[in-house]
């Protein structure tokens, strides 16, 4: 496709134009298109600007004009369909969206959001310790996700558990993780929800937030210098998701500059759901969101809808293509949406937002019932397929959540092995201690729940 032809824009950046003197021999410029050059303050005479080696091509002025972001309009969101799952503009309607990939994102969504409802209350009823929803948000992880190829590698935050759904996570996985059982691929080592699956390249969630970020734009680095090293290889991208509140981390912003100078073929994914738990995002930044940023790092950027998972889907896919061109460069998408749930399980979003506020979300829009009503619209669903798909889905959520919550945990052990590779003797010593504590106390701990009970420690 002819990029230049596109309605939908990338705020695109400039071409850095350098005096070439010197070329660094550093891996980047073992690159096909090697833009790294030495800059230069000269200058020809009578020219309108000067390549200073900071800000190169600025023009000189005679105007004394500050900046003003107040000046500046808004980043434009990027949409295919209204909330009513009407297409905009016929012309930019999906073309390469089958009827049963529609389907399948629709159940992948669905599938999120039953299984949300039932964890959450499980949490309630003390079944499992914390949980976290995806309400609201479901789009955003299923519509960019179905751009991805199974090899390209995965970092999320927590509220990505469409992500982890389209990519193939089995309901049993959901549960063993959940239910932190032996079949739990982290050993039920983590907090519920922080799930990982080597076989899906999705790294395992962990609880600070932005460490991801970072740790995306340093793998994408070495994901290309593999391509560099193996040519026959398909080159490959990270996808790289975070929250508006993970972008005022200080590795947020470490992330992206190192991803732009060292042209990394990553791809960011901003969730901007209105909220930092309490925190509201008018009280988070003073800027244009979390896309005016992207841009002040000299990184592609665009802002889009994230309740149409068509838009989510497209941009998603042109940014995968982006990333890998000439060598490699990241791309920022933020997507706009509204966390219709409370944080977690131990929040009460009440305390600090009005009720109405998210009734009227609720009701106005959501990525769930927009792709619901296109698809109805096409012919392709109805009220009988949707209350079949729901029992469906429902039962098998149950029947999973019923084996996991019954099987067995690991092995006690397992909390202090694969800390270092030998147990330390830290770990030794407090795993006597823990021996101890359960053989003076039998009666007030369930050691039968463990593989193994008291013998696997
Ligand atoms: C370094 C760090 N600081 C604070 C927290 C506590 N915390 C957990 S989630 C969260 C809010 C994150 O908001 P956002 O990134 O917008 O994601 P959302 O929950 O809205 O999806 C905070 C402050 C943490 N986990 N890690
Ligand atoms: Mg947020």
């Amino acid at each position: 496709m002819n990029s230049s032809k596109k309605l939908f824009v990338f705020l695109r950046q400039p071409q850095r134009i350098h005096t070439a003197r010197t070329q660094i021999q550093s891996p980047q410029c073992l690159l096909p298109r090697c833009s790294r050059r030495w800059s230069s303050v000269s200058q020809r005479p009578g020219a309108d600007h000067v390549h200073f080696p900071g800000a190169v091509n600025s023009k000189f002025t005679t105007n004394l004009e500050f900046q003003r972001p107040s000046t500046h309009p808004a980043i434009p969101t990027y949409r295919i369909m209204d909330s009513d799952g009407i297409i905009v503009d016929e012309s930019r309607a999906p073309k390469d969206v089958k009827d049963e990939d529609a389907i399948q994102w629709y159940k992948d969504m669905l599938t999120v959001s039953i299984m949300d409802l039932i964890m959450f209350d499980a949490q309630r009823q003390g079944r499992l310790s914390f949980y976290m929803v995806s309400a609201g948000e479901e789009g955003i992880a299923v519509g960019s996700a179905s751009a991805l190829t199974p090899e390209d590698v995965v970092f999320a935050q927590y509220r990505e558990a469409g992500v982890f759904q389209q990519r193939g996570f089995t309901l049993d996985e959901f549960m063993s993780q959940l239910f932190a059982n032996r079949n739990d691929h982290g050993r039920g080592r983590n907090m519920p929800v922080h799930y990982g699956s080597r076989k899906l390249n999705i790294h395992t969630i962990s609880s600070p937030l932005a460490t991801q970020i970072p740790q995306a734009a340093g793998a994408a680095y070495a994901l290309k210098m593999q391509a560099l090293q193996n040519p026959n290889v398909a080159p490959r991208i990270v996808a790289c998701y975070f929250g508006e509140g993970a972008a005022s981390e200080g590795d947020f912003h470490a992330a992206l500059n190192i991803a732009a100078t060292r042209s990394c073929p990553v791809v960011f994914v901003c969730r901007n759901n209105g909220y930092a738990i309490s925190t509201p995002t008018l009280e988070q930044y003073r800027g244009d969101g979390i896309a005016s940023r992207g841009v002040g790092y000299g990184i592609d950027t665009i802002r889009v809808d994230g309740n149409d998972i068509f838009a989510v889907r497209e941009v998603t896919k042109e940014a995968r293509r982006m990333a890998l061109e000439g060598g490699g460069r990241p791309v920022l998408i933020e997507a706009m949406s509204y966390r219709v749930s409370h944080h977690s399980t131990s929040d009460d979003s009440f305390a600090y937002r009005a009720r109405v506020e998210v009734e009227d979300w609720k009701r106005r829009d959501n990525p769930i019932t927009r792709l619901r009503k296109w698809m109805e619209g096409k012919g392709i669903w109805d009220e009988e397929k949707e209350s079949e798909a729901r029992t469906t889905i429902r039962r098998d959520i149950l029947k999973s959540f019923a084996a996991a919550e019954k099987e067995k945990r690991p092995p006690l052990r397992e909390m202090f092995t694969d800390i270092y590779e030998d147990l330390s003797e830290e770990s030794l010593s407090q795993m006597k201690e823990l021996k101890a504590v359960l053989e003076r106390y039998p009666e007030e701990y369930d050691l039968a729940a463990f593989e193994g009970g008291k013998d696997g420690l």
